[in-house]
């Protein structure tokens, strides 16, 4: 049990609740580390994840997967299947995509991490990626947790959107009683009444789930704000509220991006945040993961 502070009056939280037996907290230094084909989430490094939204095409995925590599992403991501709200709206390459992802993982030599909806198509995206992805709207989908949670793999879990803290927790424990303690969660905005942004980022998740959960926590401060303006912003706020990562969508040409070109850093404003994120890193007593570690 942590050593609480006699003015906590959340003790509950740490008194087993909410009931979980494998993903809480039970001492102050217990923490899981995850590891992506050599990459470390939960340490003390910070762990940047950057690329595209959706994978378009060959001259696309090569633009953006060398920007952000050159600028210090440690991981590649790129969505092939997308869960979008209108069935008019692409709906990602689908299988042809994953080709893709293989390509360029062994051209840049980067990892990388891509959503997976539907159960069926898992082991085929085992094939081709080095995580996998449980999207915001799958999150309480507890047949796809239940396969992830048998595959030997790492799994990004998503907050979904209108998800509590305990139902995310919840998500994870299907997947660690399974057998998969390789799970990082990630914040990425939960409705409010608010419409100015996309959602809204709850930092105060961050250290929320640090304190009840010894998983690695990540922040996507894309689709927490909707605003590629805003995402320099909540990145940092994310890395001094203690968050493990970050996951920043990174488009060359956002204006005619097929999907989230508005919450799209360009390659060169990802390159100024990366930079300020190392300076930020060192003031946290941290750093940010590079490949030199
Ligand atoms: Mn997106």
């Amino acid at each position: 049990m942590l050593k609480q502070d006699p003015t906590d009056h959340q003790e509950n939280l740490l008194n087993g609740y909410p009931p979980l037996k494998l993903v809480n907290r039970k001492t102050e230094n217990e923490q899981t580390i995850v590891q992506v084909a050599g990459v470390k989430f939960g340490g003390v490094d910070i762990v940047v994840i950057a690329g595209p939204c959706s994978i378009e095409n060959k001259e696309q995925l090569w633009a953006i997967g060398n920007s952000v590599k050159n600028s210090g992403a440690r991981i590649l991501r790129g969505g092939v299947y997308k869960p979008r709200t209108s069935p008019y709206s692409f709906q990602g390459l689908q299988d042809d995509g994953l080709k893709l992802l293989s390509w360029i993982r062994n051209e840049i030599g980067l990892p990388v991490v891509t959503e997976v909806m539907d159960p069926r198509k898992l082991e085929l995206v085992c094939q081709h990626a080095d995580m996998i992805q449980i999207g915001s709207r799958n999150m309480h989908n507890t047949p796809l947790l239940n396969e992830v949670g048998q595959i030997r793999k790492p799994v990004l879990l998503k907050r979904g959107m209108s998800a509590t803290i305990d139902e995310l927790l919840f998500a994870a424990e299907y997947i660690v009683k399974l057998g998969n303690n390789q799970v990082v969660l990630c914040e990425r905005g939960i409705r409010t009444f608010e419409t100015f942004t996309r959602f809204t980022l709850d930092i105060s998740a961050i250290p929320l789930l640090k304190r009840l959960c010894h998983l690695p926590v990540i922040v996507d401060p894309s689709h927490g704000s909707g605003h590629w303006w805003m995402v320099p912003w909540l990145s940092k706020a994310a890395v001094a509220a203690g968050a493990d990562g970050l996951i920043i969508e990174v488009h060359h040409d956002p204006a005619k991006a097929l999907c989230d070109g508005g919450q799209s850093l360009l390659p060169e404003k990802f390159q100024t945040l990366m930079t300020d994120l190392k300076a930020l890193a060192q003031v946290m007593g941290r750093k940010i993961s590079t490949s030199e570690n």
